[in-house]
């Protein structure tokens, strides 16, 4: 289906002036649709990663309808809260199929921005903020309700077994040239069940989390700077605290772009770690448990090796996986985490001397 025929099928009675590409995920498709009446975000879900779409949209919607009614509460503006999904005009669905195209719409937010490199710590705080209010928000939210739409998405150990099978196959013959980069992860195997086997025993408790707390996934608000809305709802479903707070970490305490070919500008900055934790703890520190709290400073380390590992094993395998633009583009993202991963293991102690510092 074409773009305009899609937007049609959510508001027919509207006249679509422009459509264009924006964002820079790695999964979806995303454009910003301008009718003559208002601004859209359409995004086509990549059915190949999220294949039971039904599923997926209904963990969104509860979410989105759980964040709004809390919103309306605390006299917020519930559409400048969370993403706000149209029904289509055929079954009122938030989706519309095409075989095998998904697609989606919902309300623009005007006066937002985002960030893609961090440049003002201040933001960084920012996201802190709005990364724990959004903790926050689902903390009563039933996890029994929402479906894992993929399945052992931050089960590093798991995902390690993944890149054991892409040595194993090696179907693009990539292995030779990475003996340094598999050494790295090989490495550290034993640390990788870390948080899983305390998870599966009991002693870190199941979340409602977001999982995919890159920070372009946050948008802010253009007057003041505050956090405004989390977007990029796909993964929410149960998982831990120790994710979000890795995952953040991991996209904004550098001033390097994920995919830096230059491994000597990929820096990993402690002020902005700083920044990132007062902001995380001041929202939702008081909800963390005492071993939530002692395993945070391994959160950062856990987060960028798994989505290092993530980025080589995609390599490996031939990138079926994350949208590549360039020759041996998930192996430059995959030495950019490792580089961070080498930082962030020396820094283990100011990272627990930080977490300490603003941990209530
Ligand atoms: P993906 O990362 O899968 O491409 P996102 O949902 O993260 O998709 O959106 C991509 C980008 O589009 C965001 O980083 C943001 O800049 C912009 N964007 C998406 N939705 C909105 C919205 N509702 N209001 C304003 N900007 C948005
Ligand atoms: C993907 O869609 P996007 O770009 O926000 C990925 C995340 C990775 C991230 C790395 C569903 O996120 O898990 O951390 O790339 N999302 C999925 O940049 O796999
Ligand atoms: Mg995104």
């Amino acid at each position: 289906m074409e773009i305009i025929e899609v937007v049609k099928k959510f508001v027919p009675n509207e006249k679509v002036l422009s459509h264009m590409p924006i964002g820079n995920g790695h999964i979806n498709s995303t454009f910003l649709i301008m009718t003559d009446k208002a601004n859209y975000s359409l995004q086509e879900i990549n059915t190949k990663i999220f294949s039971d779409v039904e599923g997926l949209m209904s963990n969104i919607d509860k979410v989105t309808e759980h964040i709004k009614k809390k919103a309306v509460c605390c006299g917020k503006d519930p559409r400048r809260s969370t993403l706000n999904f149209l029904p289509n005009i055929i079954d009122g669905k938030t989706y519309v199929m095409d075989g095998h195209h998904a697609y989606r719409m919902y309300e623009f937010i005007d006066d937002v921005f985002t960030i893609e490199k961090m440049e003002n710590p201040k933001n960084f705080y920012s996201a802190g903020l709005g990364f724990g209010e959004f903790a926050n928000e689902l903390s009563d939210f039933d996890a029994s309700q929402l479906g894992e739409t993929i399945v052992n998405f931050h089960n590093t150990a798991s995902r390690y077994k993944d890149f054991e099978c892409a040595l194993e196959f090696n179907y693009n013959n990539r292995l030779a040239d990475v003996a340094d980069e598999v050494n790295f992860v090989k490495s550290r195997k034993a640390f990788m069940s870390l948080f899983v086997d305390k998870l599966d025993n009991g002693e870190l408790p199941l979340r409602v989390t977001h999982n995919d707390t890159k920070i372009n996934n946050i948008l802010f608000d253009k007057n003041t700077g505050n956090p405004a809305v989390v977007i990029d709802l796909d993964t929410v479903m149960p998982g831990s605290y120790l994710y979000d707070f890795g995952d953040a970490i991991r996209s904004g305490a550098t001033h390097a772009a994920e995919d830096e070919q230059n491994l000597s500008l990929v820096d990993f900055d402690l002020g902005l770690y700083e920044e990132f934790t007062k902001g995380y703890l001041e929202a939702c520190g008081a909800s963390l448990t005492p071993m939530e709290v002692k395993m945070l400073p391994y959160a950062s380390i856990m987060l960028t090796l798994e989505c290092g590992m993530r980025f080589l094993t995609d390599h490996l395998n031939g990138d079926t996986y994350f949208k590549v633009h360039r020759e041996n583009h998930n192996l430059d993202r995959a030495r950019t985490q490792f580089k961070l991963v080498d930082e962030m293991e020396k820094h283990i102690d100011d990272m627990t001397a930080i977490i300490n510092k603003y941990a209530k």
